[in-house]
């Protein structure tokens, strides 16, 4: 009894597939719903009754026999191709990985740090306030007069005649003196706003000021405090010294070199020949200032003193130009 069928062509067929999808289109050819076997199973019933048993039986071990072939087929065609994937795939795991990329600190904010670092550990505190500022504690309370030269609208932004952006930090400290009694011993770091733009100026830059306050402060007490400061900052070995100035807030006021980091005080462009740089401006708080906070001047004496950070860091890390800071170019903030 045959089938009409040659099994060894069959089995020929699943041997000469050559990937997956031929091999699937020989189950659709035998086995799809047209296919030749389910042809030959729906063709049982046109069979004669006594040859019909066996004839089922014949399709049936055909289709296992089909089904045996297939699948060995297949699991050697699906672990060919991931034999082949894999000697493609040539991945070295002994390569080096992709290195991280690092934030680092701008180095207004290192240079920030350290200076009120150097403070708090003599035991100021840090003060803060308001950026927007009234005229009272920006210029009146400081004994800036309204005609004084420092209220020019080409220095200050103002908001109105009364509101403008503080133009230094002293009015944290004005602030802080009419909040609580002495002792005080604050420094006050934050933004200060200038209407000024050109190659060593910019509208924002920052400032450390600070102020101490008690009975019996001397200027010594000032100058042994600054001396120590710059000394932390800069090193040991760094020459100090105290020139006589003029500030409207504090009398007497003194400036304060240090010897030219840059060149070693032998004189340089950046020191202009002198040895010397400015680093601080400072005083004894004019007693006009007690009087607006309602300070007692006869019993309390105060020293004071500002700093701008911007001049301060590129003295520190020798840095010649000022729009550096604020171009915020990775390149260059990646190297401190
Ligand atoms: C500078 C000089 C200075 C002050 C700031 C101050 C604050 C109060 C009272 C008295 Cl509340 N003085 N501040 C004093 C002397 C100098 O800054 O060159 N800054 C960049």
């Amino acid at each position: 009894m045959d089938l009409g069928v040659d099994i060894k062509s069959i089995i020929a067929e699943i041997d000469n597939a050559s990937n997956l999808n031929e091999l699937y289109q020989l189950k659709v050819k035998y086995l799809g719903k047209k296919g030749i076997i389910s042809q030959l199973n729906k063709n049982l019933k046109d069979i004669e009754q006594e040859k019909r048993v066996e004839f089922g039986k014949k399709i049936h071990e055909l289709r296992v026999l089909f089904e045996e072939k297939y699948e060995e087929k297949e699991n050697f065609l699906k672990n060919e191709g991931r034999k082949q994937k894999l000697a493609s795939e040539n991945i070295d795991i002994t390569l080096a990985g992709f290195p991280f990329k690092f934030g680092s600190l701008h180095p207004l904010t290192r240079v920030y740090n350290e200076i009120v670092d150097i403070f708090t550990a003599m035991g100021f505190e840090v003060a803060t306030g308001p950026e927007i500022e009234s005229d009272f504690y920006n210029f009146e309370a400081l004994n800036i007069p309204k005609a004084h030269p420092a209220r020019d609208m080409q220095d200050t932004f103002y908001i109105t005649d009364e509101i403008l952006l503080r133009t230094h930090t002293s009015p944290v400290q004005i602030r802080t003196m009419l909040a609580q009694e002495p002792p005080v011993k604050i420094i006050a770091p934050g933004k200060v706003y200038r209407c000024d733009h050109d190659v060593t100026h910019t509208p924002m830059f920052h400032q450390v000021e600070g102020l101490l306050v008690d009975e019996k402060v001397t200027f010594g007490d000032l100058k042994g405090t600054l001396t120590l400061f710059i000394k932390r900052l800069f090193g040991d070995d760094v020459p100090v010294r105290f020139r006589p100035s003029f500030f409207p807030f504090t009398e007497p006021s003194a400036e304060v070199d240090m010897g030219c980091v840059i060149c070693g005080s032998k004189g340089c462009r950046v020191c202009k020949n002198t040895g010397w740089l400015e680093i601080l401006g400072c005083g004894m708080v004019h007693p006009n200032v007690f009087k607006s906070v309602n300070y007692d001047f006869t019993k309390y004496r105060g020293f004071a003193f500002g700093m701008g950070i911007e001049r301060i860091t590129m003295l520190k890390y020798g840095i010649n130009d000022l729009r550096l800071f604020f171009e915020n170019n990775v390149k260059f903030l990646g190297q401190f």
